[in-house]
């Protein structure tokens, strides 16, 4: 809504709207998703080519539902628990409501026997709402977060309901196989039901559960790093910082998940113990905000500043802080020219399901430059066994791989780089996307 009050319609950034735009409009298809703004009933409208079709959230829902279930009960219950679940009545009263509306519109604008995908954590209750109003339709679901063990979603009071709800889909995809292998293990634990291999058979249908890992656009990001003016960016943002020796790089949203904690104490440590100069390296840290009205969040943000507040009083010179933190959101060119200027690219979340900001740093350098530092925990690390890979609750240990990162040779970069590359060029997003629909068409 700009300031005369006229709407308009802007595509949110990311690989997902990327990925799938292309594959939709060639076809025919309708997006279903929420307007992205509290209480507003917007008509389906065609943009691009393509038919969106807005489902609204009222103030109450967003609150019980996406921040509420979704985002205190579901997300860290399914990133190892992390911080503590919190398991609410009202909240899944809330979800359940909102996936049926979902189910309802999708089930109203899918022509016959269509293929729909279901994305993602706050909808597994859609596919089998959605079959229950549409058997004719083929249905794909796919997870992006981590899938639990089953000792650990064995403690959600609607643990039935949600794996019945996913069991609504003829596929559902995941983003590594450990997480297809305990979705099939929870059904035979909890269903009694038949199983083998990455199918769960069920009375009258068989449903697949398998691994699409998901990846990044990288002809588009080529053409951001082809860009003159952001190669210039770059070079100014090496400046800025005083050409230190070395710049690291933390690129997260401000979730607990991320490890932004223990990456900064690691580099706290390095620094009292003087094998990490101040002046030499500089730590620059953008923490995108995220679900600021969570509480587990609003902990977080307190704790991470404080940490970054004491590095900086106690290393930092006049000038020039130890570690340049933001709390803000920037451009795509902006990301890319950060990926280019930095040296360590760290990335040290305690659970992730993929981590697409690994694979944008690989995808970026193509100069074949930089090191990264890879959590053991994120999905990524599956694809990247040439990274620096740590385990973030390991303190000393990710101490001396950001310390080898920092001393690795060129050549050994170089070799690292060159084949972590040819791993996300031949696994782009776009085949990422064509690879699940072509298995829910063969289902
Ligand atoms: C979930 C799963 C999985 C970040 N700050 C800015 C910005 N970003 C972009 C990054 C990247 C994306 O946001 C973050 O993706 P990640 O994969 O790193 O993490 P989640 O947000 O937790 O994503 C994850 C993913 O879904 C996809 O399946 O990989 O495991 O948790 O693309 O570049 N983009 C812009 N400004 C920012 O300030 N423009």
């Amino acid at each position: 809504m700009d300031s005369e009050g006229v709407a308009s319609w802007r595509r949110s950034p990311g690989g997902l709207v990327t990925a799938i735009t292309p594959l939709m409009r060639g076809r025919d298809g309708a997006w279903v998703g929420w307007a992205g703004a509290a209480d507003e009933e917007v008509e389906p409208f065609v943009e691009d080519g393509l038919a969106l079709v807005p489902v609204p959230l009222s103030g109450a829902e967003i609150e019980l539902y996406y921040e509420g279930f979704s985002n205190a009960t579901l997300w860290p219950l399914y990133h190892d628990v992390v911080a503590p679940p919190v398991y609410e009545r009202a909240y899944w009263d809330a979800y359940v409501k909102v996936n049926r509306r979902f189910a309802e519109k999708a089930a109203e604008v899918a022509s016959e026997g269509a293929l729909v995908w279901i994305q993602d954590y706050q909808l597994q209750l859609v596919p089998k709402m959605l079959r229950e109003l549409r058997p004719d339709l083929r249905i794909g679901f796919f997870l992006h977060i981590p899938f639990p063990p089953v000792e650990l979603f064995w403690q959600l009071p609607w643990r039935t309901e949600i794996l019945e709800g996913l069991l609504g889909a003829d596929l559902v995809g995941f983003q590594v196989p450990g997480g297809a292998a305990n979705f099939v293990r929870l059904a035979r634990r909890l269903l009694d039901v038949k199983t083998q291999g990455s199918q769960v058979f069920l009375d009258d249908r068989t449903v697949s559960a398998r691994a699409f890992p998901i990846s990044v656009d990288v002809e588009e990001l080529a053409e951001v790093i082809h860009r003159p003016e952001v190669q210039e960016r770059a070079r100014q943002i090496r400046a800025d910082l005083g050409e230190p020796g070395t710049i690291l790089l933390g690129v997260d949203r401000l979730d607990y998940t991320k490890g932004i904690g223990q990456r900064l104490e690691a580099f706290g440590e390095l620094l009292s113990e003087g094998r990490i100069k101040p002046g030499e390296a500089v730590f620059v840290q953008i923490a995108t905000p995220s679900r600021e009205r969570v509480e587990q969040y609003q902990l977080l943000r307190d704790e991470i500043e404080l940490q970054v507040g004491r590095l900086n009083g106690v290393y930092g010179q006049l000038g020039s802080p130890v570690v340049n933190y933001m709390h803000s959101s920037f451009t795509r060119d902006e990301l890319a020219a950060l990926y280019l200027a930095s040296d360590v690219m760290v990335v040290t979340p305690l659970r992730d399901g993929m981590n697409l900001v690994a694979k944008e740093y690989v995808a970026c350098r193509e100069d074949l430059g930089g090191a990264l530092v890879l959590s053991e925990f994120a999905g990524a690390a599956e694809e990247m066994k040439r990274a620096f890979l740590v385990n973030p609750y390991d303190i000393e240990g990710m101490k001396r791989k950001i310390m080898e990162a920092i001393q690795a040779s060129p050549a050994d970069r170089r070799a690292r780089m060159r084949i972590m590359r040819r791993r996300i060029v031949e696994h782009d997003v776009a085949k990422w996307a064509e690879d699940f629909l072509a298995a829910l068409r063969r289902t």
